[in-house]
Order: structure tokens, then C-alpha cells, then sequence
């Protein structure tokens, strides 16, 4: 089934500059990009997409954090998009992701783990609601599809 998904590459893949080799990666699994934005992620925003960890005590840091530079955040879609994504960044322990996911190849800490990517269908439409506006997000046809999926 077609699905989205909110990806934020965070602000040390943007520092590090790996915003385009973490990208290319949802990109060659064929994946399609819809959406597409750098942006400054204010305390607010920031609370909101974090109010599940609230009450534990690495609130504060990861507040700190993502509101710390600008991240790039992408909405991608595909068959199964929100698994296959996650299984591409990897578990959330740096100690925990295979090599060749993308915190298996780039994260050696727990906060600084480059990629948020949502981890359910309902997560998906509450994240991908509050990053985009409705009219960032564009609907097209990739002419190559047809060699992806075959649904
Ligand atoms: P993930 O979905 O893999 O990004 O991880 P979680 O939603 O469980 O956690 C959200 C973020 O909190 C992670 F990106 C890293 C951070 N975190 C910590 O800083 N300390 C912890 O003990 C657990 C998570």
C-alpha cells in the first residue's frame, strides 16, 4: 500500500553535510519525493513534535538540539514508505544499527542521530500535517515508476 512519511534530516546531517547523501539514499530505493524544505525548527514546533517524550529526562537535550541549526525536511512516499524508511536510518541506539543503515554508517550518539523519520501510519499524517502546509506537497508522475513497483 502507498504510503507517506515525514523524514527530518536533523541539524548535524545538515552541519556534517550530509543532507544530500542521506537524501539519495530514499531517492535510490525508489522512493518519490513530494515534498522538500530547509527550515529553522522553533521551541514550539519543537515541542509539539516531541510532546511524547515530554516527561523523560532527555526532553530538554533534544529540544536543545533540533532547535540548534536548520534541518531538511522531506515527505516521501511508496509502497510501505513509513517500514522501508525505517529499516534506511536504522535503530534509534547507535550501538543497535546495522551497518549500511544510515545511523549504522554515520551515528555514534544517541541525541546527534542525524535522521527523525515517522514510525507509524498515524505519526506519519500528524508529522507530515505539521511540518507541510496541504500546497507544499505536489502530486506528479515519475515516468520511471513503472520499472519500481508494479502497483
Ligand atoms: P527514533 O524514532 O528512532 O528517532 O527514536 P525515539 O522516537 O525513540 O526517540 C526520539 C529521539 O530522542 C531520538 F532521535 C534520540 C532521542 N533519545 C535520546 O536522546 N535519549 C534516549 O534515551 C532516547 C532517545
Amino acid at each position: 500500500m502507498a504510503q507517506r512519511t515525514l523524514i527530518i534530516v536533523k541539524p548535524d546531517g545538515v552541519q556534517r553535510g550530509l543532507v544530500g547523501e542521506i537524501l539519495g539514499r530514499f531517492e535510490r530505493r525508489g522512493l518519490k519525493l513530494i515534498g522538500l524544505k530547509l527550515m529553522a525548527v522553533d521551541r514550539s514546533l519543537a515541542e509539539t513534535h516531541y510532546a511524547v517524550h515530554k516527561e523523560k529526562p532527555f526532553f530538554a537535550d533534544l529540544i536543545e538540539f533540533i532547535t540548534a541549526a536548520p534541518v531538511v525536511c522531506a515527505v516521501v512516499e511508496g509502497p510501505e514508505a513509513i517500514a522501508v524508511v525505517r529499516m534506511l536510518v536504522g535503530a534509534t541506539k547507535f550501538t543497535e544499527a546495522a551497518p549500511g543503515s544510515i545511523r549504522g554508517d554515520f551515528a555514534l550518539d544517541l541525541t546527534m542521530n542525524l535522521i527523525h523519520a515517522s514510525d507509524a501510519p498515524d505519526t506519519a499524517e500528524k508529522e507530515v500535517e505539521l511540518f507541510f502546509q496541504p500546497d507544499e506537497l505536489l502530486d506528479y508522475t515519475r515516468d520511471g515508476d513503472r520499472w519500481v513497483t508494479s502497483g
